[in-house]
């Protein structure tokens, strides 16, 4: 991979920028911070911090957007949408390199991300012709009841490193059909991803008059976020990342009224019961476990197994294990790369170490792996659900292998953790599939049967419960988060019944 002409192609200069104000214009922000290569442990790039003043700059460009972006009709606001795909598709290869080498996310995962941008384009594009409500029957004679959906205001998007692509997407192409403009801070692990992207939308802006719809503030200081979720002008703040943050800023939102829409941690389970069929189980269950080095919110963290299975599970999954190739990102066979940084394998290693003092038991991995960059082993232990480890989410490749003796057990099992994001179960038992997706089944906003916990598409509504924080983005009717909702009632007559029955004459 060549570094300077891959940057060349997609715009990143020597001297990164702290802010874009959407309209080509770009700040220099105050002093600079690092994006590293966590495959080497090497700098790619100084970056800008942006200053308060930066910020401000922003989001008044958000702000003085928005009245006019709101009056361009919303399928004319889909063209723009359709033509910055048009410009993924183009870049999709040179992108997907970009996120490989900023988060060290393989390749095949790296291109994957932008064809998510894509899909959640073209998603947003058809949204555009049907951002509807519905005509409701009204109990007063001669009336009618309407329901609108109008464009909400300034939407702030805080998005985490493991996506730093598709998940500003997900909300951008939304809230932008949706007639809405977007400040984004994309975390610091990852802003070359953002600068590039940037670039697009500033050129497709142009040819929009959507100047300013996109902007984008960089900087590794949290007070940016904390001065998006403090401003009374950011109407929707969409915040991706641990739930300890989430929780600090939620009650900022929440303070001035605004609206949050939050995706924070999952702890996600996948059950395996005798029935399963694990020629089809152990790839979705390593895809989860071990993809994007176990950064996923999805990742699957906790293996529910019959007990029966156990032995068998683990042998084949600790086989399975022994064929990973991990290393260079961007190499053709690797399958895992590093973690983002050292930090991430210090925390890796102090869940290893609390797993085992706990009474765990090293199945597979557990190690750093002696190379430069943050390298550490895809690690299968076996533990107990109620273990404060167990409990928590540590973005790594570690997969807890937890037995159960009743079906009942497992569903428990599954929901008993903080967090309530994905869940799966392999089996070929439709009763059992039934209960696990009816209400005291599964408790996560995702519960799939015969397929991993990660890797959702974008149609479906994306997000979950309990310490996720219960926000829905992407598909569905997740768009309905970016509007605000006008309830009318339409009188075609010439008396004034009132609703209730009330009967309610003035003396005459
Ligand atoms: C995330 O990890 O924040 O379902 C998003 C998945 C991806 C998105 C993950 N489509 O794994």
């Amino acid at each position: 991979m060549n570094t300077e002409v891959l940057f060349a192609r997609l715009n990143l200069a020597a001297f990164n920028p702290a802010a874009a104000t959407g309209d080509g214009r770009w700040r220099d922000g105050q002093g600079r911070f690092v994006s590293e290569n966590p495959a080497t442990g090497e700098p790619l790039a100084g970056i800008g911090r942006a200053t308060a003043a930066d910020c401000a700059a922003a989001l008044e460009m958000a702000v003085a957007a928005f009245p006019r972006w709101r009056a361009v009709p919303a399928p004319r606001r889909g063209l723009f949408v359709r033509e910055l795909a048009d410009e993924l598709r183009r870049r999709r290869d040179d992108l997907g390199a970009l996120v490989s080498l900023e988060t060290g996310k393989i390749r095949a995962e790296g291109v994957g991300e932008i064809q998510e941008m894509i899909d959640i384009a073209d998603f947003a594009v058809g949204l555009s012709r049907q951002l509807g409500g519905p005509t409701l029957p009204s109990e007063r004679t001669e009336h009618r009841l309407m329901e609108q959906w109008h464009p909400l205001g300034v939407v702030g998007c805080v998005t985490a490193f493991n996506f730093p692509a598709a998940v500003w997407a997900w909300n951008a192409f939304l809230a932008a059909v949706c007639g809405d403009t977007v400040v984004w801070k994309p975390s610091p692990k990852a802003p070359l991803t953002a600068i590039a992207i940037q670039h697009l939308a500033d050129r497709v802006a142009r040819r929009h008059d959507a100047e300013g719809v996109f902007t984008l503030l960089l900087g590794d200081d949290p007070a940016l976020a904390v001065a998006l979720a403090t401003d009374p002008r950011v109407a929707l703040l969409s915040f991706t990342g641990s739930t300890a943050a989430g929780k600090r800023l939620a009650p900022l939102v929440a303070a001035r009224m605004g609206r949050c829409l939050l995706e924070c941690g999952g702890n996600n389970a996948a059950i395996v019961d005798e029935s399963a069929d694990l020629d089809l189980a152990l790839p979705a269950i390593v895809f989860g476990a071990i993809g994007t080095a176990g950064q996923r919110c999805t990742t699957t963290r906790r293996l529910l197994v019959h007990a029966a299975r156990m032995d068998e599970v683990a042998a084949r999954l600790g086989h399975a294990y022994g064929q990973v190739k991990t290393g260079d990102p961007l190499a053709q066979d690797t399958l895992m790369g590093p973690l983002i940084d050292a930090r991430a394998v210090e925390n890796f290693l102090a869940a290893v170490a609390e797993a085992r003092a706990a009474g765990g038991t090293l199945l597979h991995g557990g190690e750093r792996l002696a190379r430069p960059g943050h390298f550490v082993a895809p690690t299968l232990m076996r533990a107990e659900n109620h273990w404060p480890v167990v409990q928590r989410e540590t973005f790594a490749p570690i997969l807890y292998l937890i037995p159960w003796d009743e079906f009942d057990q497992a569903i428990a099992l599954n929901n008993a953790v903080p967090q309530g994001l994905a869940s799966a179960l392999f089996t070929r038992d439709l009763q059992r599939a039934e209960r696990f997706l009816a209400a005291a089944g599964s408790d996560c906003g995702i519960a799939n049967l015969n397929a991993g916990t990660s890797g959702a598409e974008i149609g479906g509504a994306f997000g979950g419960e309990k310490d996720t924080g219960g926000g829905r983005e992407a598909g569905s009717d997740a768009w309905k988060a970016y509007m605000r909702r006008q309830t009318s009632a339409i009188n075609r007559g010439n008396a004034l019944p009132l609703a209730q029955g009330i009967v309610f004459e003035l003396p005459r």
